[in-house]
């Protein structure tokens, strides 16, 4: 028996981050559009190109952006910005790298497309391979390093985890003016784009890495260690650190909502964050929302994808469920995915989306450049794990959600959700064709007569207008032979 689960559980409770089961919150907040309605995001990251592109831009153009809503009915986008390309120079701002950010942020608005603006890094900074920081942000204090091969072993050169260490000591170091600018960039970002239509919100930091609190026994897979430095990062460091940008940003921006992720590493892979929790001191309610990332070491390290001995998924939803709820915040996941060419690559997809589902979170799929990551290839050709990705879900719930989801076995397509008196317009589903085909059927729970649907062809979205009468709805979507 894999001893891990009872471990993370029994640490997750020492350091006083457990929620026994009986004590979870049993709904929690969700993201809702200007009419109220739910919102259950799918889509992907856009994407990996804009790290090394000169401009800081995505390759694509408005036309191969436009494939995410049109073909495969994609709502969402975690779109990448850079502290460096923002910040080029301490306290001056680049406002033509804000306009092309703009740019995108209209096009995504055509499409129907909610974006989370991601402060992304990955190795603290270009120099040191990847990207983030600016230049004068490094504070290494001249500690070596050697460009490894693999971009993530650089994670454990003595310069990267000193410039992290450095940004991470707001109070008792020499540095706290990094993090003051980071909020004064985040600030920046909000007070342009806060009222643009198509931004949800803003995620902190990508993937925050421990510097040299790393635990690389736990980031490998290994047991947590009850003495182990991540507590201690994730609470001393990270979540003061994620507070003081809420705080910051709530100055210029009231209502967009605030994504935060756990560390960098052994989350990703189903263990445990011990984030504590986080308060916005938005008057009317909080808009924080969980983003966490999900990566198997043990299939990117094997190459093979085995249920059987890879508890990534169970594990990941088990720990991500308890901390979303006792944030009492949404829940979605903010990157996941992996090489095609893996063996059981659609076992994983399948696993991924059906737990995805079953917590009724979001998620944005890594990432989105063809012939990658994606299932499309270079030429812009699906391939089979496409039609894993495209699937029937709620985009717009009018109503408190309690369970969706497809029958593997039926193909069937199931929605419940709560009436609310406050919310305006239709329940919107994406009803892709592919699975579906022509002849689907939809069947209401609500008395024949009061309740009501349209069909949108062109987008292939079913909209139901339910019985303001009945206090809880299911709308089932059968397809046809
Ligand atoms: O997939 C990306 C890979 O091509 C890059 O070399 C690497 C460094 O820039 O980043 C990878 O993307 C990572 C993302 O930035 C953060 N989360 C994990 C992603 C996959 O490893």
């Amino acid at each position: 028996m894999d001893p891990r689960p009872l471990l993370s559980a029994l640490l997750l409770c020492l350091t006083g981050a457990c929620t026994p089961a009986e004590e979870v919150p049993e709904t929690h907040p969700w993201i809702t559009d200007a009419q109220g309605r739910a919102l259950i995001l799918h889509g992907a990251n856009v994407d990996g190109s804009a790290k090394g592109s000169p401009d800081r831009m995505p390759v694509q153009d408005r036309a191969t952006i436009e494939r995410m809503a049109q073909d495969w009915g994609w709502n969402h986008a975690r779109f990448l910005i850079f502290w460096d390309a923002l910040e080029p120079s301490p306290g001056e701002y680049d406002s033509a790298y804000l306009d092309r950010v703009q740019e995108r942020l209209d096009w995504f608005e055509q499409m129907g497309v909610y974006v989370v603006l991601d402060m992304h890094q990955d190795v603290y900074a270009a120099r040191f391979c990847c990207d983030g920081a600016p230049e004068w942000a490094i504070r290494d204090d001249d500690e070596p390093f050697e460009l490894q091969a693999m971009w993530f072993l650089n994670y454990f050169q003595p310069a990267v985890q000193r410039a992290f260490d450095n940004f991470w000591l707001y109070t008792d170091g020499d540095h706290a003016d990094l993090q003051d600018h980071y909020g004064d960039a985040w600030a920046t970002v909000a007070a342009r784009f806060g009222s643009h239509p198509a931004v949800l919100g803003y995620d902190l930091m990508n993937e925050p890495h421990p510097g040299s609190m790393l635990d690389s026994v736990e980031l490998l897979g290994g047991e947590a260690n009850p003495d182990g430095t991540h507590p201690e990062f994730d609470q001393t460091r990270l979540q003061p650190f994620y507070q003081r940008m809420i705080d910051r940003i709530r100055e210029v921006d009231n209502d967009s909502w605030v994504f935060f992720e756990p560390r960098y590493g052994a989350p990703g892979d189903g263990l445990p964050s011990y984030i504590g929790v986080l308060e916005d001191p938005r008057p009317e309610g909080a808009r924080l929302a969980y983003y966490p990332h999900l990566y198997s070491v043990r299939l990117e390290a094997s190459g093979v994808y085995n249920p059987d001995v890879d508890s990534t998924v169970p594990d990941w939803e088990r720990h991500r469920e308890t901390e979303a709820a006792e944030q009492n915040a949404p829940l979605l996941i903010g990157e996941w995915g992996l090489d095609q060419g893996t063996e059981g690559v659609e076992l994983f997809v399948a696993d991924v989306v059906t737990m995805a589902d079953r917590l009724m979170a979001g998620w944005a799929y890594w990432d989105y450049r063809f012939g990658g990551w994606m299932p499309v290839d270079a030429e812009g050709n699906e391939l089979p794990t496409m039609d894993l990705l495209v699937r029937a879900y709620p985009r717009a719930v009018a109503g408190t959600p309690t369970s969706f989801g497809t029958d593997p076995a039926t193909g069937v397509f199931t929605l419940e959700f709560d009436a609310r008196e406050d919310v305006t317009g239709p329940t919107e589903i994406h009803v892709p064709g592919r699975h579906f085909g022509a002849d689907w059927e939809v069947v209401v729970s609500d008395p024949d007569g009061a309740w009501s649907s349209s069909w949108d062809a062109d987008a292939e979205v079913l909209s139901v207008t339910v019985d303001p009468e009945q206090s809880s709805h299911r709308i089932e979507v059968r397809p046809g032979d």
